[in-house]
């Protein structure tokens, strides 16, 4: 546990602003008791202690005893607390005056106005929660989806920290190791084994954050979820299919080539995931300024998408411009979508079906809605390249910052791995097992550096 910190006692409102039923005031530090006993004044009047974990009535009161709301008030005695430290909580109505009032009150009596997350830094620092755990709060609060959530929860259960530590631990037994035989270097060969210690970081050490490294991926796509964007020569049926996939007209769709001139996104769940579905502009050689604008919008957005769905149309065949629009799409992920096949006959389209060798595709009928269920089922396989289904639970999944320390981490071992072969002397080793094993403290936030942590805890709202 880290060393007891002398801090200040800080407040804010921990509910979010507007009109709800009540609103609460959080204060935390050494002096919390003192600014209860100074702002509240209980219903039982003769009062003495109040009990940790207790809540008790009565009213919030300013310098001239004036009530200023009627509330409930919470005392949590350390270190039982979000913080560890003293906590008091004040229950008022959710009016924002009222709420402002009470606050103005609490710091006159002593409390500093709270940073943004600086409740849960203070939860982090006392070593109540680990970086990750912390980072799980933000989650949470910002999760748009229920896996995102489940996500979040896991995580703040522990899930990501004890997916790591075993890899912790096996990298100080390996730094052991190596700093034996620095220390006794005339023995070094018959203590450092180098072969023997291979299989170990490669199956205790490598292949498990090469998993949350895949993890991370799939992470993304429960919390963020996938833009997927249709594109193809005008009149192929690209409205039509996004219609189908809402199941409602959203696009307007005709006959005649151009018809969609801007970009259009709607948001899908294909087995609760996040589809974010991009309807773009036919594209092709233009003379019209408006389209044209539409055009150059629908390349933008190929570039951002994670899975592009190149319609061709059936009956008109595969032209020239299909192959020069495929020319663009085949660099990115993506399916080949066939539409019109009500219009065909099966040999034609096997026929078709050999233009684009090794692409993927799906036939579809946009009109008669064959073909609709399995594209569906294409993308949510293309995007989705985890084996565990995403409905059940992610052990876990590391966020951006993890990632990249992960991805560092993991060119270390591998650089460990090839110097294990090599035969480098001890002391380089131990130099790259600490980098890795250090790497890994900054996950959990052991050594993370106070400008990272300020970015981390910035991203929360205040009264968090
Ligand atoms: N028979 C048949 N007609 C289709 C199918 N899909 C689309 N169409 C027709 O094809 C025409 C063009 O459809 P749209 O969905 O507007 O095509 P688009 O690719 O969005 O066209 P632009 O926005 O102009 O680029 C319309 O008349 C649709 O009714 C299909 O599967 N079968
Ligand atoms: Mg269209």
């Amino acid at each position: 546990m880290a060393v007891p910190r002398k801090t200040d006692t800080i407040a804010a409102v921990a509910t979010p602003a507007g009109i709800g039923g009540i609103g609460i005031i959080r204060i935390s530090g050494p002096d919390a008791l003192s600014i209860l006993r100074r702002i509240f004044r209980p219903h039982r009047i003769n009062l003495k202690t109040y009990r940790s974990h207790r809540l008790y009535y009565g009213s919030a009161v300013n310098r001239d005893q004036n009530i200023l709301d009627e509330i409930l008030a919470v005392y949590m005695r350390a270190p039982a607390t979000y913080t560890r430290e003293d906590v008091v909580e004040l229950h008022s109505h959710g009016s924002w005056l009222v709420l402002q009032s009470i606050l103005a009150e609490v710091f006159d009596a002593g409390a500093r106005p709270a940073e943004p997350g600086e409740f849960t830094k203070r939860a982090f620092l006392a070593g109540r929660i680990d970086l990750t755990r912390a980072e799980a709060v933000i989650d949470l609060l910002q999760a748009k989806t229920t896996g995102g959530v489940r996500l979040a929860v896991g995580q703040l259960q522990g899930n990501l920290e004890s997916a790591l530590s075993p890899v912790r631990d096996v990298l100080i037994r390996l730094l052991a190791v190596v700093e034996v035989a620095i220390d006794f270097p005339d023995d070094d060969v018959e203590i450092l084994d180098r072969e023997s210690l291979r299989p170990q970081l490669q199956e205790r050490v490598i292949a498990p954050v090469e998993e949350l490294l895949h993890l991370a991926g799939q992470g993304k796509v429960i919390r963020e979820g996938v833009h997927v964007v249709i594109v193809g020569r005008p009149n192929v049926g690209k409205s039509s299919l996004l219609n189908g996939l809402l199941r409602e007209e959203r696009a307007l769709v005709t006959n005649i080539p151009g018809t969609t001139r801007d970009t259009i996104e709607e948001m899908i769940a294909i087995h609760g995931v996040p589809v974010h579905l991009v309807d773009t502009a036919g594209i092709h050689a233009h003379e019209d300024l408006v389209e044209a604008l539409g055009i150059e919008r629908a390349r933008k957005k190929l570039h951002e998408a994670d899975l592009v769905l190149f319609m061709v149309d059936a009956q008109a065949g595969i032209t020239e411009q299909d192959h020069e629009l495929y020319r663009l799409v085949c660099e990115r992920d993506h399916l080949v979508v066939y539409n019109k096949i009500d219009l065909v006959d099966e040999e034609h389209l096997q026929g078709l079906e050999k233009m684009f060798p090794g692409a993927e595709f799906v036939r579809l009928s946009a009109r008669t809605r064959e073909g609709l269920e399995e594209l569906q089922e294409a993308i949510y396989a293309k995007v989705v390249t985890c084996e565990r289904e995403l409905e059940e639970q992610l052990p876990c999944a590391p966020n951006v910052r993890h990632k990249a320390i992960l991805s560092a981490m993991l060119e270390t071992c591998r650089r460990i791995d090839q110097a294990l072969l090599a035969q480098i002397p001890a002391d380089l080793l131990a130099v790259e097992l600490q980098t890795a094993l250090d790497g890994l403290m900054d996950i959990t936030g052991v050594t993370t550096p106070e400008d990272v942590l300020e970015k981390i805890f910035s991203e929360f709202c205040i009264g968090k």
